[in-house]
């Protein structure tokens, strides 16, 4: 969880190797130690084309996340109502006295295949862009004080996360797993409430972690762990 308290912008917390030889037919002319090596030479040559794959899809998204920048190309972004949310990155607010102001930030493998996204530091913890099929989408934002985004390890993969720990009462943290084609493949929910109360109360909480109630002692552990506080 290095990356949690720097996401959090406002404060607010603080291969496989495909196989050779499937099908083909051995060359009898050849020893036994050349054959190997020929295998091996194969296997190598697979190794590099899957290399080259994967860094054409890097190449591809870099390119895309430029000209995105640059505002040569619109930023999809759909809410679920179906309301159209698209932008251009350079009429997005960018007046560095504004808190209300974006920047480009970091790049992270977000939604867990391998290349890496764009993160648009800004209000709430700004936005996450995914560049795939020659368009660049917004993956996920910031929703407000009770959405916060950000972004965290569990069980090896990485979770978009919106949180709510600055209000009375309660302390939410939504979790969402990616795929690559900007499909939600995992929620779950760590929660503590204690209504009765404005600041954490461990006598008071009832804690969850997905549908499952948890002893509070739970909660604070899989809290230090996911979000690292
Ligand atoms: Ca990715």
């Amino acid at each position: 969880m290095k990356r949690f308290l720097g996401l959090c912008a406002t404060g607010v917390i603080l291969c496989t190797s495909i196989t050779a030889c499937g099908n083909k037919t051995p060359d009898l002319s050849l020893g036994v130690g050349e054959e190997v090596d020929e295998s091996i030479e194969e296997d190598e040559a697979s190794d590099y084309a899957e290399e080259d794959e994967e860094a054409s899809i890097d190449d591809e998204a870099a390119e895309l996340f430029s000209k995105a920048i640059d505002g040569e190309i619109v930023v999809k972004a759909t809410y679920e109502d179906g309301t159209d949310a698209s932008f251009r990155i350079p009429d997005l607010p960018n007046d560095p006295d504004d808190w209300q102001s974006y920047e480009i930030g970091d790049m992270e493998d977000l939604d867990n295949d391998g290349v890496e996204e764009l993160i648009i530091n800004g209000p709430y913890g700004g936005k996450y862009l995914d560049a795939r099929d020659g368009e660049v989408y917004q993956l996920a934002e910031g929703e407000g004080t009770a959405g916060q985004l950000c972004y965290a390890e569990y069980n090896g993969k990485t979770y978009i996360c919106h949180v709510d720990n600055s209000h009375g009462g309660r302390e939410i943290f939504l979790m969402d797993q990616y795929n690559g084609k900007g499909e939600i493949v995992d929620s779950t929910s760590l929660t503590a409430e204690y209504w009765e109360y404005i600041e954490f109360n461990a006598d008071a909480a009832e804690c969850h972690f997905g549908d499952e109630e948890i002893p509070v002692e739970r909660y604070l552990e899989l809290r230090q762990e996911i979000f690292g506080y």
